[in-house]
């Protein structure tokens, strides 16, 4: 197959056009639009013959439809990712996570295209931290950020578009991931390389907010999993049990990088801060036989946190202005 892999420069994508590299037989052509979350780095060393990268927006019809006709199945990245920013200014996540999956959904409706919709827990809203349930593929939707709003909104155009135009299209929704290549804004590498450079980590609010960890190789295994065996029409939730909270995360970051557990501060909370996610990821493994490779999240954030000392030029230039931007809202 050709494969048509939007956002296939950022963090997830990047690491999904690795995982095909080295286990199909697929060439792919990334779609990306190289905004300050991509980075031509992540796919250096990949095969030319194999993989393709061609610079554009996903919003432009005029970029999309001959790359999707020329397509056998098409892998959906590409979208603004981070809240804190969707807070600061919402408009180009409406663009990119709306107009451009509207866009992509247009073209594989015209040529009759497979396509895989990568989104995010972030839909269902949060849980309480005692709630015994975890999302499922029939929890409601209630997104809280400007982000994950537009993602929910994704979600449901493509549901509309195989509903009512018979578009082959699968969704998944994966917990937050962690390892290699994590632009430095998002929460562990920010606190990884504020220990290195050192800065005290920066917890929002009382740091009781807990996520549901999941390494990007085992994300990309679900994602191809549900692309070559998901049943058209399908929701997969993608989690790998890690559920810890914040404090837990940085305190743990802290040990294995040789400080005190307490050398961190706790700032000004996200406006809106989703209290829990929880994944609960029966679907995937029992329909697809899909389980995590990375089970021990001590042991992959020990290698994401060597990985970050030993790629300090690829983080350096974005960490003064991440920082002053972030310091900007006290946090
Ligand atoms: P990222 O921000 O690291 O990468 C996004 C990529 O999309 C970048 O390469 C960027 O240049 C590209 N892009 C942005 N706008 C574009 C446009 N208009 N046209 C073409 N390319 C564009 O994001 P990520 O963390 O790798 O997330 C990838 C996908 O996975 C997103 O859809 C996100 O919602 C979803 N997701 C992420 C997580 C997580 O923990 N990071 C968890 C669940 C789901
Ligand atoms: O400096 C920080 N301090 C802090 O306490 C940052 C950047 C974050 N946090 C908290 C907020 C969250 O509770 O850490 C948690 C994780 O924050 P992020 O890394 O920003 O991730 P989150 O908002 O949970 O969203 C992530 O997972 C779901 C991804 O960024 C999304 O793209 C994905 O959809």
């Amino acid at each position: 197959m050709n494969l048509l892999v939007t956002g296939g420069a950022g963090f997830i994508g990047s690491n999904f056009v690795h995982h095909v590299v080295a286990n199909t037989d697929h060439t792919v052509t990334v779609l990306d639009k190289m905004t300050y979350a991509a980075s031509r780095e992540a796919l250096a060393e990949l095969p030319e013959d194999r993989v393709t990268l061609v610079v554009g927006d996903i919003a432009e019809p005029d970029v999309v439809d001959p790359l999707v006709a020329a397509a056998d199945a098409v892998v959906h990245f590409a979208a603004e990712s981070h809240n804190d920013n969707s807070l600061n200014d919402p408009s180009p996540f409406i663009r990119t996570n709306l107009i451009g999956t509207f866009t992509l959904l247009e073209a594989v409706r015209k040529h009759d295209v497979r396509l895989h919709h990568v989104s995010t827990d972030e839909v269902y809203g949060d849980l309480e931290l005692d709630d015994p349930k975890r999302f499922t593929e029939d929890t409601p939707y209630a997104p809280s950020s400007p982000y994950s709003a537009s993602k929910a909104g994704s979600d449901h155009l493509v549901r509309a578009w195989v509903r009512s135009f018979g578009v082959r299209a699968t969704i998944s929704n994966c917990s937050n991931n962690y390892g290699p290549w994590q632009h430095i804004e998002k929460f562990i590498p920010r606190q990884i390389t504020n220990v290195i450079d050192g800065i005290r980590p920066k917890v929002y609010g009382d740091g009781l907010n807990v996520r549901d960890w999941i390494h990007a190789d085992d994300h990309s295994s679900a994602v191809l999993a549900i692309l070559e065996r998901g049943r058209i029409g399908e929701t997969y939730l993608i989690g790998a049990d890690g559920e810890k909270n914040n404090l837990e995360v940085v305190r743990l970051i802290l040990k294995l990088m040789g400080q005190p557990e307490d050398a961190y501060d706790q700032v000004t909370d996200r406006a809106g801060h989703d209290r829990r996610y929880a994944i609960e990821s029966g679907k995937l493994r029992a329909e697809l036989g899909w389980s995590p490779r990375f089970e021990d999240f001590e042991s992959g954030l020990t290698d994401t946190i060597a990985w970050y000392r030993e790629h300090e030029d690829w983080w350096r230039p974005a960490k003064d202005a991440t920082e002053a931007s972030y310091a900007a809202k006290g946090q």
